[in-house]
């Protein structure tokens, strides 16, 4: 038995029990996937980059051989793991290595800095880090990783730091795959991950993830999504993410015996190259990369011929917007609503039904979804109906339930997800129940898909010693969805100068904060009567 470092909460044994019985839980592991996809197809291409490719026999073995060598240096099972890598093969393999460890790894994306890093390993108590190496390729993270480790409190043990070279991968020896195979034997029922909540930036909140949660959503997913063997995924957006990993992103593809396709970042200029070279049929996408890829398939749609489906979410979508995107790519364009914390919703398949905004609605992933409803008031003073939720992939709890997350999850489990819907029953009361999101009542900012929490963003800020005071809010944004507007009262310095933007982005570049938590515009308040 695993002793885990972490406590994954558990969904209480009543719901747990009726999961199971209705065969929404599956008795694979995320890794077991893996080993069965070698067995069933060994040649069928698994994983691809700019600089290699595996198929699953090959990503099997390196698989093992990776969490083999992890081991060796020192990755024991039931330890936390940050994991901090740029979409890669490489990636791909340090993942399902620290899986099949019986390490919990945990996703931190490649847009996080050396401030978010630090809030993470503590919260995640990490007793390791697999990041890049020191060769040049990707300095910032690099440097983020050591930045972090440095201001680390001395008084705690300082996480051990693993270097991978992310073209090539992890270099292993023979002996290597053998132990790895020889190592963990894990069971549906075990944590197999952490993602990070909704308002990632603030104090960090952890969601534990069980092999049988996790797949029970990328499972339902595949079906919602018409994912099969000849699905190639595009992974553009941080593969770390939820959206990308599971919804039904990378796991989805592989669980199917699909191809997993992974690009640098996510736009059109990257990304359209590689969707004509691996006749990409599935790409995740937040709503503001859509119009810029619209743009580039009105221009030239032939070597976007092969998309079956663009998957947009991770922030309201403009439904004008994804019709004209929708006729462009002669691709169905699919609304998806998700957390990382469970719940996951898409919108019907049916074409008309997207483009017709008021039929447009998304309906949860599993009729084992419970939703309900709260009357709320939101920060702006309007009223609407808060969903909650809870279900067979959604947690009960945070890790830990810090108490800055008091009130996301109740004592009976629901999720309170700070979002504002309106709810309906498309065929009759029986029928499966779909709603549309119409606001929020969380104290969060939503940029292009990147949740950022206020609080933060005025904390980092008051840090300076020339602002007295900082509100940050979000403000309405035509293709960021929200932007960033920081209100700062300044005070001068000694002699008598003044802070400008300039050297407000350059102070946060210096803390070392991820790059979308730095307002997009400063109204800078003199206080003059301060002095
Ligand atoms: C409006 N708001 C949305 C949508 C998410 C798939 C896709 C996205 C995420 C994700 C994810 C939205 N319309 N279509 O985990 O598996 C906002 C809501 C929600 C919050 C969750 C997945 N899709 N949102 O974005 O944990 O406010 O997950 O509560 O990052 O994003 O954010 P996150």
């Amino acid at each position: 038995m695993t002793t885990w470092n972490l406590a994954v909460p558990e969904i209480p044994a009543e719901r747990a029990e009726r999961y199971r019985a209705a065969g929404l839980w599956s008795s694979s592991t995320i890794t077991g996937l893996v080993r069965e996809a070698a067995v069933r197809v060994p040649g069928k291409p698994a994983a691809v980059d700019q600089h290699r490719s595996l198929d699953y026999a090959g990503l099997w073995q390196r698989c093992l051989a990776v969490a083999g060598r992890l081991r060796g240096e020192g990755i024991a099972a039931g330890q936390t793991v940050v994991l901090y890598l740029p979409n890669s093969v490489s990636w791909l393999e340090c993942f399902l290595g620290l899986v099949q460890c019986g390490a919990l790894p945990v996703m931190a994306t490649e847009s996080l800095r050396a401030r978010e890093l630090i809030e993470i390993i503590e919260a995640s108590r990490a007793d390791h880090v697999v990041t890049v190496a020191d060769d040049g390729r990707f300095p910032s993270l690099h440097r983020a990783v050591h930045d972090a480790i440095g201001l680390l409190p001395a008084c705690g043990p300082s996480p051990v730091v693993h270097e991978v070279e992310v073209p090539g991968g992890l270099a292993v020896d023979a002996a290597d795959a053998e132990s790895g195979e020889a190592l963990h034997q894990m069971l549906p029922s075990d944590p197999a991950l952490v993602q990070l909540g909704g308002a990632r930036c603030a104090a960090c909140l952890l969601i534990g993830r069980t092999h049988e949660d996790y797949l029970c959503s990328v499972e339902l997913s595949n079906r919602r999504c018409g994912v099969g063997p000849d699905t190639v995924m595009l992974i553009g957006i941080p593969a770390s993410h939820n959206f990308a990993m599971a919804s039904p992103g990378v796991l989805g593809a592989l669980m199917a015996h699909g191809t997993v396709v992974f690009a640098p970042d996510p736009s059109p200029s990257t990304c359209v190259p590689l969707v004509h070279a691996h006749g990409c049929t599935h790409i995740p996408l937040v709503p503001s990369l859509l119009g810029l890829w619209s743009e580039e398939a009105g221009r030239d749609p032939e070597p976007l011929r092969s998309l079956r489906m663009v998957l947009v979410g991770g922030a309201p979508l403009d439904l004008d917007l994804a019709a004209a995107a929708q006729t462009r790519f002669g691709a169905h364009v699919q609304e998806v609503f998700g957390t990382a914390e469970g719940l996951v919703a898409y919108s019907p398949l049916e074409m008309d039904r997207v483009l017709e905004p008021r039929a447009h609605r998304l309906v949860p992933l599993s009729e084992q979804d419970e939703i309900l409803l709260s009357r709320v008031v939101a920060p702006d003073g309007t009223e609407g109906q808060e969903l909650l939720s809870r279900g067979p992939y959604t947690v009960p709890s945070f890790i830990d339930d810090p108490p800055q997350a008091a009130g996301v999850f109740d004592s009976v489990g629901w999720y309170h997800s700070g979002d504002l819907v309106e709810i309906e029953r498309a065929a009759g009361p029986a029928g499966p129940l779909e709603f549309r999101v119409v606001g929020r009542c969380k104290a969060q900012i939503n940029r292009a898909g990147e949740k950022i929490f206020p609080g933060y963003v005025e904390t980092l800020l008051e840090e300076h010693p020339q602002i007295r005071h900082a509100s940050v809010e979000g403000v309405a944004h035509p293709v960021l969805g929200q932007a960033i507007k920081a209100t700062i009262h300044l005070v001068p310095d000694e002699e008598g100068g003044w802070l400008r933007p300039l050297a407000l982005r350059r102070y946060l570049h210096e803390k070392s904060v991820a790059g979308h938590c730095v307002p997009d515009t400063f109204d800078l308040i003199r206080d003059e009567d301060q002095v």
